[in-house]
This record gives C-alpha cells, structure tokens and sequence, in this order.
C-alpha cells in the first residue's frame, strides 16, 4: 500500500491492440481488476480517473490489413469499435476509452519526442537493417521467415519460432525470406532514435528496487532482473508507414516504435477529457498513478514508459504497476491465431444478462500470482454453487420471508442474541478486510471476503430456522430477518465493485434507489424499520451441463477450422519456372505398401511404394505427421524421377509430395479418386 494519502488517482488499464477482439484472458488479466479497482475507489469517494483505449499501430496490424487486403485504418475502425462495445457492455467503467489513431493522440506523441530530441535526450544511430529488394522496404522481424535455428521449424518469424516458443532475432534464421515478396532479404543502412535507457538505470534501480519494495513479487522479480542484467538503448522509431510520423525532418518513411506511442497514449486520453486540467492528473505529486497490465508488459512499464517520463521531466511516475500472470482456457495456453479463446463480444451474445457470472469467474480464478486456468465446468460450478446456491438463495429467502411475515416491510430489531451481535460485527470487520485486499491489489481474496457476508447469512438463517421460529417465537423472527435483511444491504456495497449488475438489481429489490457509500458498510443498520421492500426476482439462474458442453464443443472446432483456415502463415510464392521446367517432373500416382521408422530419427519414414512402374524404397520426412502403422495401402503421388539419394544410409529413390502450410501442418497428397498405380500427374 502507498506510504501517501493520495488526492486522486490516475488509474490506466493496457491499451489492447485493435487487431482482434477481446478475450477472457485479457480480461482476467487486466480490465476485470482495473475496473474492480476503480469502482471500490468511487464508491470510497475518492476522485478518481480511469483511462483505457485502442493500441491502433504496430506491425501486427499492417500484417492483418495485408491479409486481407485492406488498409490498416479499416482494421482498427473494425476492432476499435467491437472492443469499445464490448468493454461497455461488460461494465468496465473507464472514463474515457479513446484510440491511438485520434489527432490529439499523434500530436501529442509528436511533441513529446520532439522535446526529448531538441534536448538531445536521444541517440542517433546508423545500424543495418533487413530490407526486402523486392518490394523496396525495410522488414521488421515479423515480416521475415525462415528455419528456427532451435527446432528446425521452417516458417519461425525473424521475432519469434512459434512453434517452440522461442525468441529470435531475424539474424539467427536459416534461409530468411521476406514473407512480403519471398526474396531473400538484405542489409540495408537505416537511421534510427534510442532511448539511452542505460542512463536511467540508475535512478531505476533507486526507484523501484528500493522505494517500491511494495510491488507484487511477479513485478519486482522482472523489474529486478532486468536492471540487475543491464540496460541497453532501445529505437524508439522504425522504417514502417503505420504509426506517428517521426516528426525530424529527412524522417521520411520512419515512425514512432509502438511501444514509444502507445503509453504517451494514456496521456492523450486523459487531454482530450481533461482538455484543460489533464496536468493535473499527470505532473501532480498528489496524483497516484497505477497501470493495469499483463505480465508481457512489464518493462514497458516499469522500465521504458518511466525512462520517458523522466527524459521529459515534469511527469510523475507509476506509484503501483499490479501486473497480473496469464489466464489459460482448458489446460492450454490462449492463442488468438489458433481461436483457443473465449471472446467477450461472444459471450455477451451467447449468455445475456450473464455479465456478472463472468465477472465473477474471472475475479475468482484472477491469475494474481502465477498463471491460471479456466475451464467451462469451473464456470458453471461457481455459478452454480456460488452465485446462484450462496448469493442469490440467502437473498431470495430474506426477502421472500419478509414478504410473507410483514408484507415486505423491515421488522424491528428486538433485543440481540450474542449471536445475533456477532453476525451484525462481521459487517464493519469484512470493510476492513476487503478494504486491505483491495489496496493491495488482492482481488480473489477481496472477493471472497465480499460473498463470505452471504455465506454467513445463509448459516445465520439455516441455524435459526425462521420458518419454524414464525409459530414458536414471532418477535425472535423480525430480529432474524432485520440481520438478515442488513446484510442484504451490506452486500450491495461490498459486491459493488465485482457484480455491479447484481448489485444494481439487488438494489431494486432492496428499493434503495441511490447506491450506498464504501463507509455504510461500517455502520450496523443500513435499513431503516419499516423500509418497505420491493417484490423479489432472482438474481441468478443455474447453467446447465448442455450449455457448458455447447461451449466446449464450440471452442474445439472452432480451433480446428482455425487451424485448417489458417492463413496467417503461407509459404510464400517461389520464383517463376517455365513449362519445360513443370514437364521435366514425373510425377505419379503410388500406393504405400509398407511403413516404418527409421532408427535413431525422429521425423524419418522407411516407406515401400508400388509406383506401377516398380516397387522402390523413399525414405520420408513425415514422422512426425504420420505414425507408420496408418500408411500401408494409402495412394498417394510421388516424385519419381528424382535422382536417387543416400539418407541414414538407405538408397532413397523419389520423394512423396506432401501438402504443407507456413504452420508446420503437413498432409499427404492423393489423388480425388482412386487411380492406377503408375498414373501420370500433370
Ligand atoms: N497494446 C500490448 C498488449 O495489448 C499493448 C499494450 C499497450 S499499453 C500502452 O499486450
Ligand atoms: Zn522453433
């Protein structure tokens, strides 16, 4: 927690990339406990602003718009739009949720590297870059494929191989192409800006290793080891033409780098809301600043975002970066390329009037200190066995029962049991507990101590049994169901920041028009006698097995028809070959009679093949794809006038033609119907 009373608080949630929709795990990690946090500062009373928006350059997304033959401003129009709905739709209450393709936006990036440039905060660089002859740009890592230098992969990105995972950088690609024009790139000369963020190491290191010993140990940890291994200068420009113009004259075809951009956008946001009180916000030491993000995004914001702010002097710095771990969906990692992924704009569709439930899961299994699982039987159960068995039953007996006993009106409170006492004292007790959890960013926790209020009075009212009280000792009952009800309006408070749809039905319920300050939840009686109650509805319907299946189902073939439909990796087109070259292939139609492995190899396949011709022996890369015993007796086609190799030692005589995508995925190629053996292809 921060050692300062704070006056406001600046509270920002990571700008997502508008080149696709929302997912959970982007929520779990970010928006949920962005959105929790700032609605328990409201209700505390605090002046709060809450700043979120699009993330509209990058690679990523001219990459998409190539795809599919649009311009990039399509693409972020189409996603900044879903998004923004989505969020709204959901209750992520920012203030303003703006979008890095806005004017004010460029020109306040603009001016921002204009100042650090005049002041000569940066370091001008020439360094050789990879650039593609063939379309006449410089390539950024992404756009360059080739063999991962790792696994052998054969369409790993110059940033990434995605099948093992690794980091790479273009350099250590075996055969880079351009996936621009398939020309092999080369080294071009380019000038570019660095942040010389080895000069702010020092202040970083007193900053955050020492004044923020604070800092959620996942956050710490990173920032920790990165300053402990050194910091080197980062470009803050890239040849690209997507992105804010770099604004130095002879900077032609050059732009901000997007992580230069983009949390200047948080800046923008708040201008254009603010027009004329935004410095407030940002260069007042009153001002607490805390940035939601995933944990991908730390040393933007622990490290680089920071160095800016300090280059440009004036700003303040993050007081608190509560950075969450990953969400996976049923035991594996979310992909957006492979559609592994529950995707808000979706669920809202498929499950209305259900935003709370998922607002509920996500806090519940909040990845918080290492990563976490979601999974649609998890989703059920706590809607099942939370909301709907604790929550929605404690509240639904309350208010029927006093209904039924006093015509919907609050009983008197007559002389307290111990018990009774003790009941009412969990009120005050669980604010401050759920006010800790919530400074320290502990959401889970926080959450629970929220629903434990409902917990409670169900055991209160399983213990007391008015239904049975009612014929023995009537008065006894109007105290129980006083308690009772008071803990219905404690609830409207304590859920507030989670469930703020139920609360605010609760509410009706309750007939309290206006919402209950955080305070109240320290007072005893939040219901006055006689307050007259409205009729109850339910707050939450169970979930069938049917309709978790249905979405379990959804989530494997929609994943399987992404990975058939990918078309995020092809391998591009090979250089112009002439007929004579076609015809001097002999390809044709074969059978597979017999398959094994190669010994001490891993991808190697020992195959006999009826040509029609002959029967021959072609040793095979498709282990890996295809397990020997399902080959026997397939047609396939087969280059069969290859010149004869030695592979492992074995006279290979041909190569088997295999269908294969930029992925990795690979398949046999046969003909439509069945054909002779011996068959000519062409
Ligand atoms: N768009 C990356 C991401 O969505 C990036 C965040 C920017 S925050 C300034 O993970
Ligand atoms: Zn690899």
């Amino acid at each position: 927690m921060s050692k300062k009373e704070y006056k406001r608080h600046l509270v920002t949630s990571a700008l997502p990339y508008a080149n696709g929709p929302i997912h959970i795990g982007h929520l779990a990690g970010v928006y949920i406990p962005a959105d929790i946090y700032v609605r328990y500062l409201r209700l505390a009373g605090k002046d709060v602003c809450f700043i979120g928006g699009s993330d509209e350059h990058g690679v990523p997304i001219t990459i998409k718009a190539r795809q599919q033959g649009v311009t990039p401003q399509e693409i972020v129009d189409t996603y900044h739009k879903l998004i923004e709905e989505s969020f709204e739709k959901l209750g992520i209450s920012f203030d303003i949720y703006s979008r890095t393709t806005s004017e004010i936006h460029h020109k306040t990036a603009s001016d921002f590297f204009k100042k650090l440039y005049a002041e000569g905060k940066f370091i001008e660089k020439e360094t050789e870059q990879f650039y593609d002859p063939g379309t006449g740009t410089f390539l950024a890592d992404r756009y360059i494929v080739g063999t991962c230098p790792r696994c052998d992969h054969d369409h790993a990105y110059g940033d990434q191989c995605e099948k093992c995972g690794s980091t790479l950088s273009a350099e250590e690609l075996i055969n880079p192409r351009s996936s621009l024009s398939g020309e092999v790139p080369e080294k071009k000369k380019t000038t570019h800006w660095y942040l010389p963020l080895d000069q702010y190491e020092p202040w970083l290191k007193t900053w955050i290793l020492e004044t923020h010993k604070e800092w959620k140990p996942n956050v710490y940890g990173q920032c920790k080891s990165w300053l402990d291994n050194g910091l080197q200068p980062r470009a803050v420009s890239r040849d690209l033409d997507w992105g804010v113009p770099v604004p130095v004259e002879g900077a032609d075809g050059k732009v901000l780098y997007v992580w230069f951009d983009a949390p200047i956008g948080y800046i923008s946001n708040t201008i254009e809301l603010f027009p004329d009180t935004w410095e407030t916000w940002w260069k007042d030491e009153d001002t607490r600043l805390v940035h939601f993000i995933g944990k991908d995004n730390i040393v933007f914001h622990c490290i680089v975002f920071p160095s800016m702010l300090k280059a440009h002097g004036g700003y303040i710095v993050p007081d608190n970066v509560p950075a969450n771990e990953f969400l996976n969906l049923e035991g594996d990692k979310i992909s957006t390329s492979k559609n592994w992924a529950v995707w808000l704009h979706e669920y809202l569709e498929e499950f209305p009037g259900k935003e709370d439930v998922l607002r509920y899961t996500l806090c519940a299994t909040m990845p918080e200190t290492k990563d976490n699982d979601f999974t649609w039987k998890d989703f059920q159960a706590r809607n099942n066995n939370e909301l709907v068995a604790v929550l929605g039953n404690f509240v639904n007996r309350a208010v029927v029962l006093t209904h039924k006993y006093y015509d919907g009106k609050v009983p008197t409170c007559n002389t307290l049991t111990a018990y009774d006492k003790e009941i009412i004292s969990h009120i005050p007790k669980t604010l401050q507990s759920l006010e800790s959890h919530l400074e320290h960013f502990h959401f889970r926790e926080a959450l629970k101590d929220a629903m434990n209020l409902a917990r409670l009075g169900n055991k209160y009212l399983a213990d007391t049994e008015p239904w049975k009280a009612i014929k023995t000792d009537p008065e006894r009952v109007k105290t129980i169901l006083c308690i009772s009800l008071q803990l219905c309006a404690a609830l409207t408070i304590a859920l507030d920041p989670f469930l703020p749809f139920t609360t605010k039905k609760l509410r009706n319920i309750l007939n309290m028009p206006t919402p209950l300050p955080w305070a109240d939840l320290s007072k005893e009686q939040l219901l006055a006698t006689e307050h007259q109650l409205n009729e109850p509805t339910l707050l939450f319907e169970k979930i069938e097995d049917a309709t978790v299946q249905a979405q379990v189902d959804k989530l494997r073939n929609c994943c399987e028809t992404a990975a058939s439909a990918s078309t995020s990796a092809l391998i591009p087109a090979f250089e112009e070959c002439t007929f004579d070259d076609f015809t001097k292939m002999d390809i044709r139609v074969a059978t597979i009679q017999t398959a094994e492995r190669v010994p001490k190899t891993d991808k190697l396949l020992k195959l006999t093949i009826d040509t029609g011709l002959d029967t021959r022996v072609i040793v095979s890369g498709i282990a890996e794809h295809y397990s020997p015993e399902e080959l026997p007796g397939r047609q396939i086609c087969i280059l069969a006038n290859l010149k004869p190799r030695k592979i492992r030692g074995i006279e290979s005589k041909g190569m088997i033609l295999m269908a294969q995508d930029g992925d990795g995925n690979m398949s046999l190629v046969s003909p439509a119907k069945e054909m002779k053996n011996g068959s000519v292809v062409n």
